[in-house]
């Protein structure tokens, strides 16, 4: 056999992107009419192209910027050492908060470019697909009327089906029920998971108790406030719950409350709020803080640390579902890949896909079959950028000069004076 010379990478381009997005509401404010992505593309000398996508900010890109130099000119195959170096070279220069992102950036799109050269999919990559298939929930979200995107609050009068639903105004039980439908009915989703932490408790429970009734027991439920309640409210609240939710995911702040409240409510509790690096671990098994820990190869640094959380969390008894926040396909098809390796990530994984239409991958926007993906079998990740739909995204992203995610802001512009209070209920 040949012994493989270096490969090396010849170039890195950093791309940032927006796609339409609507007025959805959290416990931080509310979505603007654009979401910010970042995308990575390495390219090796063949000219072979390996992609990856973060959540996009200016401080991210300057940030992937800066380590350019520890990334072109080496080997494609020298992950461990380019990681090591990129790594240190974001905490020399007081760049580490981005950290996690960039690495993540450089970790997806190495295995990319990795897979496309050798012309295995990255599952095969990461020790092998154990599913095909992986399963997505309906991630429901209070919201305003609006469409987003270069409409705002307007809707488009020709939408139809979910794309037209999505635009309705969802700020009850039966908004919310209605939505669900709508969603469900477009992807086939079968597990549902409702965004809280924004109206007052009862009339989220009250949406809660109304998916239950509607869908029955056996499509399985969660409820997420981002932390935004009180102990009292999340215990009196979450047993109002109990029996009713796959998991009760960060309804307080903090590996000790949640810890404290898993002894108080009856429920299993989740979280990608207060376990949310391997520096957390330690802690939470110490104190028990949760039961399920949510994976994000975003915010974990890439597909294999992603791999190492699903080791731990079966060593130490946590469940592992994944978590989302506005993305395109090529984020998907990399949660797609994670999803199919890792055997215990057995919770249907959050996505905010059906939110947005607008895509950059080549042949269009993947499709769920039954609510769930089918992992892609091409080499890599096994989408293909199609490069005038990536400069219209990045005209998007010139166009609403948006720097960064500020829900707050966006908030403010609808309620003035709104500000963001970590316990608001
Ligand atoms: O998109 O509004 C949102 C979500 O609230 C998102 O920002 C969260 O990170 O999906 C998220 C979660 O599970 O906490
Ligand atoms: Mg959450």
């Amino acid at each position: 056999m040949r012994t493989p010379g270096p490969c090396p990478i010849v170039d890195m381009r950093v791309t940032p992107v927006a796609m339409g997005d609507l007025p959805l509401l959290n416990a931080a404010g509310l979505h603007a009419p654009y979401a910010l992505r970042t995308i990575v593309e390495l390219v090796s000398a063949e000219g072979v192209v390996g992609v990856s996508e973060v959540p996009g900010s200016a401080a991210t890109e300057a940030a992937l910027e800066s380590v350019r130099a520890t990334v072109v000119d080496r080997d494609l195959f020298d992950a461990g050492r380019l990681l090591a170096a990129a790594t240190e070279h974001l905490e020399a220069t007081g760049a580490s908060a981005r950290r996690t992102h960039v690495l993540s950036a450089l970790d997806v799109a190495l295995l990319d470019l990795q897979g496309k050269m050798l012309g295995r999919p990255v599952c095969d990559l990461l020790g092998g697909a154990v599913r095909d298939r992986v399963p997505f929930a309906a991630y429901l979200f209070f919201k305003h009327r609006g469409a987003g995107g270069d409409l705002g609050f307007g809707v488009d009068a020709a939408a139809r089906g979910w794309a037209a639903a999505r635009q309705e105004a969802a700020l009850d039980a039966e908004g919310i029920v209605a939505q669900a439908r709508a969603m469900c009915r477009e992807h086939g989703f079968r597990s549902l998971k409702l965004k809280g932490g924004i109206l007052p408790p009862e009339t989220e429970v009250d949406a809660i108790r109304a998916l239950s009734a509607a869908f029955g027991s056996t499509v399985p439920l969660r409820f997420d406030p981002n932390a935004a309640w009180s102990y009292e409210t999340a215990v009196r609240w979450g047993k109002e719950m109990e029996g009713l939710l796959e998991y009760y995911e960060d309804p307080v702040r903090g590996q000790e409350a949640m810890a404290r409240l898993r002894a108080d409510v009856r429920l299993p509790l989740a979280t990608n709020m207060c376990t949310t690096a391997f520096e957390h671990l330690l802690e939470s098994v110490r104190l028990h803080s949760e039961d399920v820990i949510l994976a994000d190869h975003h915010a974990w640094g890439g597909l294999r640390p992603c791999v190492e959380l699903g080791r731990l969390c079966r060593t130490f008894g946590r469940g592992l579902s994944m978590h989302s926040n506005s993305h395109l396909g090529i984020s998907l098809a990399a949660m797609a890949h994670l999803a199919a390796v890792v055997p215990n990530l057995t919770y249907d994984a959050d996505t905010h896909y059906p939110w947005q239409s607008e895509e950059l991958i080549a042949g269009g926007r993947l499709v769920f079959e039954d609510g769930a993906l089918r992992v892609p079998r091409g080499p890599g990740l096994g989408v293909e950028i199609d490069r005038a739909a990536l400069a219209r995204l990045h005209e998007n992203r010139v166009r609403c000069g948006l720097t960064r995610r500020d829900d707050e802001a966006e908030m403010r512009k609808v309620e003035p004076g709104w500000t963001f209070r970590p316990t608001r209920w």
